[in-house]
């Protein structure tokens, strides 16, 4: 995956709804990649064990209350707190299978309406992904695999938003080469 240096691992974003099935397809690449002897970690945003972290976590269980641009800063602000981890890891060789990124970071805070170029700003820099997995499921299905729960996303009308400001995204090829899933049957 990547050009200009063999030994450098690969870093490989899964993207989509909740429930579209990020973390079991991700569970297969891992072991399907090991299998072939690769180093392969399984990494998720929001890395809820940094103190950023559990300040996301908090407002997501609906413990706190955040402005919509502050908690866009703290997820931005919570990968560029694992930066330099990551790129420690992908010099050495290790493949990073990551769990939503910088597409969840833009998605998720424009369909709450805030404006597409500011919410892209904080993630210059970070490091691009050589692949971003977009699992392409219909709210209404993802809603059917057990429900959408309590959180303050899981709800049918946003993940519809969201699906929306996903494919803007995709259609933009913002920085990333996208390979889109179809799971909508
Ligand atoms: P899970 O931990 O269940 O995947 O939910 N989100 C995520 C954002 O709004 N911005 C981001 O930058 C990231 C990484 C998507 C994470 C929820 O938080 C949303 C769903």
């Amino acid at each position: 995956l990547s050009a200009n240096n063999e030994s450098r691992g690969a870093l490989v974003v899964f993207e989509g709804l909740d429930r579209s099935g990020k973390t079991s397809q991700c569970g297969r690449l891992v072991s399907y990649l090991e299998g072939l002897g690769h180093s392969v970690e399984l990494w998720r945003f929001p890395d809820r064990t940094t103190s950023v972290g559990q300040m996301i976590s908090a407002y997501r269980t609906n413990k706190s209350q955040l402005d919509d641009h502050t908690i866009h800063f703290l997820f931005s602000a919570n990968r560029w707190e694992k930066r330099s981890m990551m790129e420690t890891k992908l010099k050495a060789g290790t493949t990073l299978r990551v769990d939503r990124y910088s597409y969840s970071g833009v998605a998720f805070s424009t369909a709450k309406g805030l404006d597409f170029e500011w919410c892209k700003a904080p993630e210059i820099g970070l490091i691009a992904p050589d692949l971003v997995v977009y699992l392409d499921i219909t709210p209404e299905k993802a809603a059917e695999r057990g429900g959408y729960g309590g959180e303050r996303y899981e709800q049918l009308e946003f993940q519809r938003k969201v699906a929306q400001h996903y494919k803007l995204l995709k259609d933009s090829s913002w920085k990333m080469k996208v390979f889109c899933v179809d799971c909508r049957l």
